[in-house]
């Protein structure tokens, strides 16, 4: 008897261990963060087309060796932001719903859009 209640104890222990390591996650920020990767490499924004939830972040990655870019929302009347140096992060994070065009201001031809759906 008194060894089959302390495999249940142990096996109590084990759960509360595991309860432990889950909980946190769950408790933590209400809502956890999503995030879209684009790499940017070879002159390309890739890739170029997405389609994200409200509350999204887009995290562009500058992958080059060399060149920089930016990521510059032209179409919302936005300043050209700071190059991107190899390495270099933008992150945005996309609150409405829409389509958002955008560019690289030192090369024209360098395009992509961020489709926000509504949820
Ligand atoms: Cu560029």
């Amino acid at each position: 008897m008194g060894r089959l209640s302390n495999f249940g104890f142990s096996r109590l222990l084990v759960l509360a261990g595991i309860l432990c390591l889950a909980l946190p996650s769950f408790a933590g920020s209400p809502e956890p963060e999503k995030v879209v990767e684009v790499t940017i490499y070879k002159m390309r924004f890739d890739p170029a087309e997405i389609t994200i939830e409200k509350g999204t972040t887009v995290r562009w990655i500058n992958k080059e060796k060399r060149q920089y870019h930016n990521v510059w929302f032209e179409a919302l009347g936005e300043e050209e932001p700071d190059y991107l140096f190899p390495g270099d992060v933008y992150e945005r994070r996309f609150d409405e719903a829409g389509d958002f065009p955008y560019r690289c201001g030192p090369h024209e031809e360098m395009r992509g859009i961020v489709h926000v759906r509504d949820e």
